[in-house]
């Protein structure tokens, strides 16, 4: 490696220290310039350890100079090397002033002061403040900011900040100044500065304790009725947060900034949110109704960061979940109260089920709360999101609706204006509920996926039934012993003849067994309702079973399961070599003619208990992943289901029939049926109702299901239909990226062409996140047919790839080469193929921490 190795040493989570110094105010000055923007920092400083030096963090910063009391120092009186400032014999309390000056149009890492197209944006999450200007850039330094920002009138109509306006006017050289105060003392990735002009729209949101809270939400010039959707979504969570944990917004002015260039979707900086323009805009010819679910939720997760995140805060990186894993619990809540339950619990499963369970079995794995970290970037993860989602759920299941609301009342009352741990969190719930959370506290640091293995008894004679759990981790790259954790096992007891029962079921130890008396006949168990505990589940019950399960089973979610249990057991005989007819029994033809004769009710559920799981969701039921098979076998399945259901899909097809456009829950479940209808009659060769249905579509959603049934179907129809579909959409960036998507999830070999071509596209490029993942994750992720070609392409144009982009945004680049990483688990042709890809990376002569983080792990 180039790179001096002393850049390359991670952090240990056990490590942490308090830092020596506090910073109490913060005044920033801002002269905004593309090429060279100066910086002014005033900082109000106080020692809380004797004797100590004061260890500034800073990168990619050019000091101008640095006065104590306002008395300059000379670079004799400073230490300064590639990522700090270092001062020493400074007195007990002091005024540090600090002028820096950064590169915005330079910094395409989009991290710290940026472009995003013309409008200047920051982006401090995790540690990028320290690319702004030199500073204690960890979270638990709390400082009150006040930020002057200067620049040209014309071009920059409006400057913002974090909290309140304080001022504006021009300076003698007619700029425009304008001066912002936040009260709210924060961590310096809670900072923000957004300069530009835009469409604004406005409203206001009216507070439980009546405080008027002015709503501003800022876009790209000619695109603010694109706007609307998610104004509204903002006031539904403000709304939401009140009544259901009675938390109110502090601020007087909550602003939403939509910006083209952004790493990820959207950052929670205090009263001045920056969003990742596809997680706002939308309108019905060029959002589907996942989008417009996407923007909902996302707005409400940033939303609720106000308080889990933003008002109490991380001690430090490691305890990311605290804020993360609890914040989507909360827009996961959140979202579930707006539109289906069923349907948001069901999303939330496959992600764990599939990209969560594969981190956990790659070399990446790490427990809710990282032990070591070289990256922080790196953890922004599945498992830290999400796996820490499931957590929170297992809390609130195990507590109690109400004591886990008290509890969190009691987090937040008890720590407000303070940067925290999970074991202060996990204390605040302990303390209110009354109930010993020690053992529980495990999954935070316990990394892996467990395994659940259940089996039943019942005793006809005595009426009774055991019902035996059993649990096991397997050691996983980072950690090799691994003890029982607390498992909340839901169970759903549907008892021939009488009404069900259902129970919940908690397993501390490695096994324990739970017995019920007075059943009347031999239950069928529905085990695991809800994915109450995210472990893998084993269970023998039968084909049979499960499709009585998959039919009877009270909740919508259980029945999903089933379903996808009964589903992915065939492709394992299919695998094994069984044939398909001997397979399939009349029962299960029964089941899925009557969901397509029955398109009225619950028609998103129906969708989904017609989907074969996923290639992810299959590949994480084997140790080593046959892909070819896998794709095989899906494939050979859900031919013969259509050729069979043929006419009951025409049917449902029609019936469902085309409406115009609104996006509200029950016509998306139809839109959803209508294209899995699609889907099937699709691979039957259907391609005049394909045809038809693109060109009947009055919306996004439709237009896309049409495009996704040709790619499956109809090689020809797809390449001319997408070509129509891509002039359509010429000049719109996001609508461009559904099609460079589309293009890089064709399942055959002209996928590589495709992607060249879409690379010639004026909109694409390199600079840009949304496109590069729009063409490149969409390939690597989802075409598991091409990027695993047994010759090797898939990973080498990956890998060029991520070399490429290493040199431009090292968080893209290492998110990107995530599916080369697991190279362990296929074959060993594909091994070397991906492992060699793996190595050239590594030799690369700049390789940034954020991949070379990941390619070490995955190589060592
Ligand atoms: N907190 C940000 C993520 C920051 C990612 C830094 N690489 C968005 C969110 O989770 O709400
Ligand atoms: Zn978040």
């Amino acid at each position: 490696m180039s790179q001096p190795n002393q850049r390359r040493v991670a952090k240990s989570r056990h490590d942490y220290q308090s830092p020596a110094f506090c910073i109490d105010n913060i005044d920033l000055t801002f002269e905004l310039d593309p090429k060279a923007t100066r910086v002014t920092s005033v900082m109000q400083l106080r020692r809380l350890r004797d004797s100590e030096p004061l260890h500034l963090d800073g990168q990619q910063l050019q000091l101008v100079s640095v006065a104590i009391d306002d008395i300059p120092l000379s670079d004799t009186q400073y230490q300064l090397d590639d990522n700090s400032l270092i001062l020493t014999a400074l007195p007990d309390s002091c005024r540090l002033t600090i002028v820096t000056i950064v590169a915005p149009q330079q910094n395409t890492a989009l991290e710290g002061l940026y472009l995003a197209g013309t409008t200047f944006c920051t982006q401090c999450e995790a540690e990028g403040f320290r690319r702004i200007s030199y500073f204690l850039d960890r979270p638990d330094v709390l400082a009150q900011y006040s930020v002057t920002i200067i620049a040209d009138a014309e071009q920059y109509p409006y400057l913002l900040s974090n909290g309140n306006k304080v001022a504006e006017h021009f300076d003698a050289q007619g700029r425009r100044v304008v001066r912002w105060h936040d009260p709210f003392p924060k961590p310096s990735y809670l900072f923000a500065l957004v300069a530009g002009d835009f469409d604004v729209l406005e409203d206001q949101f009216c507070t439980q304790s009546g405080r008027n809270v002015s709503l501003q939400l800022y876009v790209d010039k000619g695109q603010g009725d694109k706007g609307h959707f998610a104004l509204a979504a903002l006031k539904r969570a403000m709304a939401w947060d009140e009544q259901r944990f009675n938390l109110e917004y502090d601020l007087d002015v909550y602003m939403v900034v939509a910006v083209d260039f952004f790493n990820m979707g959207a950052m929670e900086n205090k009263g001045l949110n920056v969003f990742n323009s596809k997680y706002v805009l939308a309108d019905a010819a060029t959002a589907t109704d996942r989008d417009y679910f996407n923007i909902e939720s996302i707005i409400g997760h940033e939303y609720f960061h106000n308080w889990t995140g933003n008002r109490v805060t991380c001690r430090d990186w490691f305890q990311l979940s605290l804020k993360e894993g609890l914040t989507v619990f909360r827009d996961q809540e959140f979202s579930a109260d707006m539109s289906s339950p069923t349907l948001c619990r069901i999303d939330a499963i496959k992600l764990i089920k599939t990209a969560q369970f594969a981190e956990d079995a790659s070399p990446m794995s790490h427990p809710i709360r990282p032990e070591q970290v070289l990256e922080m970037n790196n953890f922004y993860t599945v498992t830290v999101y999400d796996k820490g989602a499931e957590v929170i759920r297992m809390l609130q299941t195990l507590l109690g609706k109400q004591a886990f609301a008290d509890g969190l009342t009691l987090y937040l009352r008890r720590h407000d204006g303070q940067a925290v741990t999970c074991d202060d969190f996990l204390q605040a719930m302990q303390d209110a509920s009354g109930v010993d959370l020690t053992a529980f506290a495990r999954w935070y640091s316990q990394s892996g996926t467990p395994e659940l293995s259940v089996s039943q008894q019942y005793d006809a004679s005595t009426k009774q039934l055991r019902l035996v759990l059993q649990q096991h981790t397997p050691a996983t790259a980072d950690q090799a012993e691994k003890q029982p954790l607390v498992l909340p096992v839901k169970v759903e007891l549907l008892i021939p003849g009488a009404a069900s029962q259902r129970h919940l079921l908690t397993l501390t130890e490695a096994v324990a067994e739970f017995n019920f008396v007075n059943i009347s006949a031999e239950p069928v168990v529905v085990w695991l309702e809800q994915f109450s505990a995210p472990v893998k589940l084993h269970v023998n019950s039968s084909d049979e079973n499960l499709l009585y399960i998959a039919t009877n089973a009270t909740d919508g979610v259980a029945r999903w399961d089933a379903m996808q249990q009964y589903w992915s057991r065939q492709i394992a005989q299919l695998i094994k070599g069984h044939p398909l007819e001997a397979l399939l029994p009349d029962t299960l033809f029964t089941l899925l003619s009557q969901l397509l004769a029955q398109p009225g009710n619950d028609t998103a559920l129906s969708a989904e208990l017609l989907t074969l799981p996923d290639f992810d969701t299959l590949a994480e039921q084997y140790a080593e992943i046959p892909v070819d098979a896998i794709i095989d076998a899906r494939k050979q399945l859900s031919l013969h289901l259509a050729n069979c259901l043929a006419q009951a899909l025409l049917n449902c097809y029609h019936t469902l029939g085309c409406e115009p456009y609104q996006y509200q829950q029950d016509a998306a479940g139809r839109r959803h049926l209508r294209a899995v209808c699609l889907h099937y009659l699709a691979l039957l060769g259907r391609e005049e109702l394909i045809r038809r249905h693109y060109h009947q579509s009055d919306n996004m959603t439709d237009t896309i299901s049409a495009l996704q049934a040709a790619q499956q179907g109809s090689a020809v129809l797809f390449a001319q239909l997408l070509q129509r579909f891509s002039e359509k959409w010429y000049q719109d960036a996001l609508a461009t990226d559904k099609a460079f998507s589309l293009a890089a999830t064709d399942p055959t070999e002209q996928v590589f062409s495709g992607i060249e071509h879409m690379l010639q596209h004026p909109l694409f490029s390199w600079q840009n996140p949304n496109r590069i993942r729009a063409l490149f994750s969409a390939f690597s992720m989802r075409n598991a047919a091409q990027f695993h070609r047994a010759d090797g392409r898939g990973y080498a144009l990956l890998q060029q790839t991520v070399a490429k982009v290493d040199a431009i945004n090292p968080q893209v680049a290492a998110r990107l080469v995530t599916p080369l990483l697991s190279w362990r688990r296929y074959d060993a042709k594909r091994q070397s193929l991906m492992r060699q890809a793996l190595l050239q990376l590594s030799q690369l002569a700049a390789i940034s921490n954020d991949l070379y983080e990941k390619v070490s792990r995955s190589l060592n």
